[in-house]
């Protein structure tokens, strides 16, 4: 039998926590939330490989709307694991109630506007149907992962094959077994030094070397826990109107104006601290001209090979085909020691080609690799890849995956035209992926919760993007990024990591306070851009 409510809010991850929340404590609406996973906690639900972790300080990857749950929840370390955050996600869910509004293990099949009923009929895989005047949808950026079907043979493979982010809940031994990763993005570099300290051998296969920064992570003891609880608001209000998200220091405007003792002593300052301020931190121009990132490039390179023994194993771990940042930052902990260990090796794609997974292993440069495990850190369909998946059409038939086919159109990356009363939480071209995504998700959950009571409130059924502010919107959006080097790079910031996946805009580079003034601006001129009616 099909459920009515107002609102279906897809996922119940931090976006779906909150707007759960949002649309029935204070709007007083009946909430659908519907996941797919077994329970809430979205991308640290499915992310269980060894490693998972945030690399975002907790203190700051976490919500600001509620000062009980800042009061009542302590982190135990600077930069939380997957099972403490897991555990806090759960904590929320439960403080806020709205852990059991969600149907779990139900995955959204299909999503069509009914124009007559002016409401979203939905369906799931578990046989579910539903309808709501509004959908909120939070399924995350980075969520589905890469098909396998990239590596021909693959299910030929005799082993386990095993994907990062639908680790088993259980754990996977790996004492005694020859184990193959591919990929050394965030996930990998983060999973693999685990992987090693178990495994008989690690063959890593790279394509693509990282410019991979010490994340500087350390327990929280007793004081400093009781210090952030007791200054929380102020530290939290630092982060918002920050373009990372955090606070981090801001950063001298030049690297080439600096002497380069100058540079070196910046440069060695934000190293010692870690994380994303060693980028962020530095100069305003490494993102923006070539030779200023260069000096910081160079300067991780040095530190890569004072880190791992072997010259030519540094040397092919050494980026030199995108500029520092482009791809998005990883931070590691022990990552380059690790290749001096006995019992892992790199394999360079670049220079031996992946060729076939085999019944045995990896065939690479007309090598064969044994293997009893396949890891696949390789990332997701990153941004679109949810959305597309979810089988929407909106008014008069049109198709999601065919509006977007060359690349996304939203508006202020949360609305589509054609789309009415349907809101994207950190969509594509929205001010999430330079950011820091707790605070971006509290900002659009705002924003649509917002726009829902504007609609009802002029007693109005929908409200829609109009396609000329949708164009507009994206222009700025594409002039924007094409200021920074961020197109340099094949990234899933540019959807260059999915074959077939077109090359597009898909993210905005101008810092979450332009963009949180951009929507102000458009909610201050009566939502400017949307037809509400
Ligand atoms: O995925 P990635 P990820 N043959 O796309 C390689 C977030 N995250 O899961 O660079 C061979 O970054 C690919 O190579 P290349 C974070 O936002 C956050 O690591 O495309 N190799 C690359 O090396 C992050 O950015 C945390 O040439 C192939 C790797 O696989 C995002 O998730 C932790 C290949 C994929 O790297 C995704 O990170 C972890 C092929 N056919 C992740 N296809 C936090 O700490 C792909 N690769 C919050």
């Amino acid at each position: 039998m099909k459920q009515h409510s107002d609102v279906i809010v897809i996922g119940a991850g931090f976006s779906g926590l909150y707007a759960v929340h949002k649309v029935r404590d204070e709007l007083g609406l009946s909430v659908q939330g519907i996941d797919a996973a077994g329970g809430p906690g979205g991308t640290w639900w499915w992310n269980r490989y060894p490693g998972a972790r945030c690399d975002i300080e907790s203190i700051h990857y976490s919500y600001s709307f509620s000062d009980e749950i800042q009061r009542e929840w302590r982190w135990s370390e600077r930069y939380a694991a997957q099972p403490e955050i897991l555990r806090y996600l759960e904590f929320v869910a439960d403080k806020l109630k709205v852990r059991e509004a969600f149907r779990y293990n139900a995955r959204v099949t299909a999503m069509v506007w009914d124009e007559s009923a002016k409401r979203w009929n939905v369906t799931t895989d578990d046989g579910g149907s539903y309808s709501a005047r509004f959908i909120i949808a939070g399924g995350g950026n980075v969520g589905v992962p890469k098909s396998r079907a990239e590596f021909p043979g693959i299910d030929s493979f005799g082993g386990q094959v095993l994907t990062t982010s639908r680790w088993p809940k259980e754990g996977v031994d790996l004492s005694g077994k020859r184990v193959g990763v591919i990929g050394t993005g965030s996930t990998s570099v983060q999973m693999v030094p685990n992987l090693a300290r178990q495994a008989a051998h690690i063959t890593l296969f790279q394509r693509t070397p990282n410019y991979a920064v010490p994340l500087g992570n350390a327990p929280l003891d007793e004081d400093k826990q009781r210090w952030n609880a007791e200054n929380w608001k102020q530290l939290r209000a630092k982060t918002r109107d920050r373009f990372m998200g955090v606070p981090l220091e801001s950063p001298e405007p030049s690297a080439l104006a600096a002497s380069p003792e100058k540079r070196r002593e910046r440069f060695d300052r934000l190293w010692k601290v870690g994380g994303f301020g060693v980028l962020a931190s530095s100069y305003a121009d490494v993102l923006t001209d070539e030779k200023a990132n260069e000096t910081l490039a160079e300067y991780v390179r040095e530190k890569i090979r004072a880190r791992v023994k072997d010259p030519k194993v540094a040397e092919s771990l050494c980026p030199t085909d995108h500029p520092y940042g482009t791809k998005r930052p990883v931070l590691e902990a022990d990552y380059y020691d690790m290749f001096n260990r006995d019992n892992v090796s790199l394999v360079d794609l670049r220079a031996s080609p992946l060729e076939k997974v085999t019944a045995t292993g990896i065939r690479a440069g007309g090598k064969d690799h044994e293997l009893d495990v396949i890891v696949l850190a390789t990332g997701f369909d990153a941004i679109t890849g949810a959305l597309m998946q979810m089988g929407i059409v909106g008014r008069e038939g049109v198709k999601l995956t065919d509006r977007w086919a060359s690349g996304p159109q939203t508006y202020l990356g949360i609305c589509s035209a054609k789309f009415p009363n349907l809101f994207y939480i950190t969509g594509p071209t929205s001010a999430v992926v330079l950011y820091n995504n707790p605070m971006a998700i509290e900002d659009h959950v705002e924003f649509a919760t917002a726009a829902i009571k504007y609609t009802l409130d002029k007693g109005a059924e929908t409200i829609e993007a109009d396609e000329a502010a949708e164009r507009a919107w994206h222009k700025q959006v594409e002039g924007i990024l094409h200021t920074t080097l961020m197109p340099r790079a094949n990234s899933w910031y540019m959807g260059a990591n999915v074959p077939g996946k077109p090359r597009a805009v898909f993210i905005f580079a101008g810092g979450a306070p332009l963009y949180r003034a951009m929507c102000a601006d458009v909610v201050d001129h009566g939502y400017a851009g949307f037809s509400v009616g």
